[in-house]
């Protein structure tokens, strides 16, 4: 190898992916970090570490002259920028190679030449590769294009040539729309881009994204087959697989010769994606693909191709750029079985998707998959980067049994500490029409409304959590719930997304009742351990007031402190009420006393605990409702203080 130390310009899943290969090939890692990253994964996981600034990628991840000279200062002789951030960025590999160090990638050129979609339009089609159907010369006048966009045929699409991933769209069906479509454009364009060149294309009424994997060592290159990522949701990929569903070998062959002719069209090296916009009207055809663009780095989604192939296409990139030629011809790469890939995210799905953060109680991942995280129990999901969690990808014989475990891998994955994504890719493992292989990019927008839908708590898992925050789940001793008069009840308010709710939990030794209050649920200890309403517990962590148990994705239940509730001002501000059933010990005021915020007002036994009821702010008692001895229930009134402005007048 031509280098024997790799820095890795990159944070997160894929910082930690790329330096598990490079150790794994006896290379010495460099790893460079922000200092709110100061203690993430990667950092740990490589062999020395070298911050580059601040938090915001502009002054950590996006700084090349930083990174250069991190890899100088360390020894570093190549830099492997991963995906995102400076990883297509030309200037920066020019800067590398100035700076004498190899770039783990394409050539500048090659970036360059795949940069801006009508040229890169146009080198395809000198290549023979088969491009949309439009228009994507230099001429920009309104008029001109209105023609072109007349010739192509309506609906047509108006592209943004520095566009990427949707934005500067836009569609138009009715050509009387067209001028306003384009000025739209345009200036959306001006603004993202700073550029605001369109091109035309015919539209695809139902298109797929199926893009190839392509590796090249400079002049030649082979094809390590498709992915399907059409599952998506605002042009942000959720689900992708490997190879794609109903695709004929010919079609197959034919996408797979076309990436190749464009990769060796501009002298591709290392690690690409042709990407394909594909005619799913009525199946896959030869004549149905088009060239999109192509993605000059190594891609979030590339662990499903490495799967179905057995191929490591970050150890391919490194021993591509330490100057070996290409390690496979393409008769030697084949498909086995199928993949995918869904990407965990810290995010707020009902509420729209909203990214989340915080700091993760817990994380952990079942066997029967591979999970890419940058994050560990007990990180926080920073809010500068993105929320991304982990990669969870399988890989089965079929798809259908591919399918089914990642439907098993996601029911089986682990996440307390923050809202997550997870149980909308459960739905979308589970959706029928995804099942039966019809994955077309409409398809989570059709359904969206059924694949965010959050399923009630199980009461079940409710009285797990109750018996769980009352810390009874140990192997029952003899004593537990041993009592001579009554059965031992205990109570507890738990907010499971419904507001505080008082639960009682009956201990009868190896069993007991939980009453949600309504609904009463059955609690028995046997050889397998607890069974809440028969069912056997979940795995549950509790941190601080939270309990999480692993059923249905995960189910975060607060246990609400009694004396929160007692301190904070009830019934417009005036009752001090009973935070629990319990038995009223003593009562320190009378009607007519003033108080001061912090007063203990009334002492109630519950749980075996005394507990000091005080008044919540300054005020004058206006009532006593109790007096010492009273059973009372949870929420029952014991003292009301006078209204606040009465005291003032
Ligand atoms: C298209 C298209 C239909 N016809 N081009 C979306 C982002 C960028 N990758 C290209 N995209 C599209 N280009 C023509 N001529 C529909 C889309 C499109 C899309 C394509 C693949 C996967 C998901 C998509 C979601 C919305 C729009």
């Amino acid at each position: 190898m031509m280098f024997d130390t790799v820095l890795i310009a990159n944070r997160g899943e894929i910082a930690c992916r790329v330096i598990r290969t490079a150790r794994a090939m006896g290379l010495r890692t460099v790893a460079v970090y922000s200092e709110a990253d100061a203690g993430a994964a990667h950092v740990a996981l490589a062999d020395t570490a070298v911050c580059i600034g601040g938090a915001a990628p502009a002054a950590s991840y996006l700084r090349g002259d930083a990174i250069i000279a991190a890899a100088r200062a360390t020894g570093a002789q190549a830099i492997h920028p991963g995906y995102g951030f400076l990883s297509e960025n030309p200037d920066f590999v020019d800067a590398v190679t100035a700076a004498g160090l190899i770039f783990v990638g394409p050539s500048a050129a090659a970036i360059r030449a795949m940069g801006l979609k009508d040229a890169a339009k146009r080198l395809m089609a000198e290549a023979g590769v088969p491009v949309v159907p439009g228009y994507h010369g230099a001429d920009q006048d309104p008029g001109h294009l209105e023609v072109e966009a007349a010739k192509i045929g309506y609906p047509v699409l108006i592209k943004a040539v520095a566009g990427g991933g949707g934005k500067g769209m836009r569609r138009v069906d009715d050509p009387a729309r067209f001028v306003d479509a384009l000025e739209s454009a345009k200036a959306e364009a001006r603004g993202a881009f700073g550029n605001d060149a369109v091109l035309i294309e015919k539209y695809i009424e139902q298109p797929r994204h199926i893009e190839v994997q392509v590796f090249g060592d400079g002049t030649r290159a082979v094809h390590l087959f498709e992915r399907d990522c059409s599952l998506q949701r605002r042009h942000q990929k959720v689900i992708e697989e490997a190879p794609a569903p109903g695709m004929p070998e010919e079609v197959r062959a034919a996408m797979g010769a076309a990436a190749v002719r464009a990769a060796e069209a501009i002298g591709y090296s290392g690690a690409g994606t042709v990407e394909f916009i594909v005619d799913g009207a009525n199946g896959l055809r030869a004549d149905g693909f088009w060239f999109m663009e192509m993605n000059t780095r190594l891609q979030v989604e590339h662990p499903v191709t490495e799967a179905i192939t057995g191929i490591d296409l970050v150890e391919w990139q490194l021993r591509v750029a330490g100057g070996e030629p290409l390690p496979a011809t393409q008769a030697d790469l084949t498909i086995t079985g199928h993949a995918f890939e869904a990407r965990l995210y810290a995010e707020d799905v009902p509420a729209g998707f909203l990214p989340a953060t915080g700091r993760l109680a817990h994380l952990a991942f079942p066997e029967g998959c591979r999970a890419d995280s940058g994050v560990r129990s007990g990180d926080v999901i920073s809010p500068h980067y993105d929320p991304m969690i982990a990669k969870v990808i399988v890989h089965g014989p079929t798809r259908a049994v591919a399918l089914a475990q990642l439907a098993r891998a996601l029911d089986g994955t682990q996440v307390a500490g923050t809202v997550t994504n997870l149980a909308f890719l459960g739905a979308l493992a589970r959706h029928p029409g995804f099942a039966a292989g019809e994955v077309d990019t409409g398809l989570i927008a059709r359904d969206l409304d059924m694949l965010v839908a959050e399923a009630e708590t199980r009461p079940a898992v409710i009285a797990q959590a109750a018996w769980a925050a009352l810390g009874l789940m140990a192997a029952p001793g003899w004593l537990t719930g041993f009592s001579l008069w009554q059965s031992d009840w205990r109570s507890v308010t738990l907010d499971w997304g419904d507001g505080p709710t008082p639960v009682r939990a009956r201990v009868d030794g190896a069993g007991g009742a939980v009453d949600l209050g309504g609904t009463d649920v059955e609690v028995a200890y046997g050889p397998g351990g607890w069974r809440f309403a028969g069912v056997p517990a979940a795995p549950w962590v509790r941190d601080g007031d939270t309990v999480t148990v692993f059923a249905q994705y995960g189910r975060a239940v607060q246990v609400i402190d009694p004396l929160d509730r007692a301190t904070g001002p009830a019934g417009g501000g005036n009752l001090i009420e009973a935070p629990m059933p319990g038995l009223v010990r003593s009562v320190h005021v009378s009607a007519g006393q003033a108080v001061a915020a912090g007063d203990k007002l009334a002492v109630l036994e519950a749980m075996k605990m005394e507990h000091a009821l005080t008044a919540a702010r300054d005020g004058v008692v206006a009532e006593v409702l109790v007096s010492a001895g009273a059973q009372v229930e949870a929420g029952a009134a014991l003292i009301r203080l006078e209204d606040e402005a009465e005291d003032a007048a």
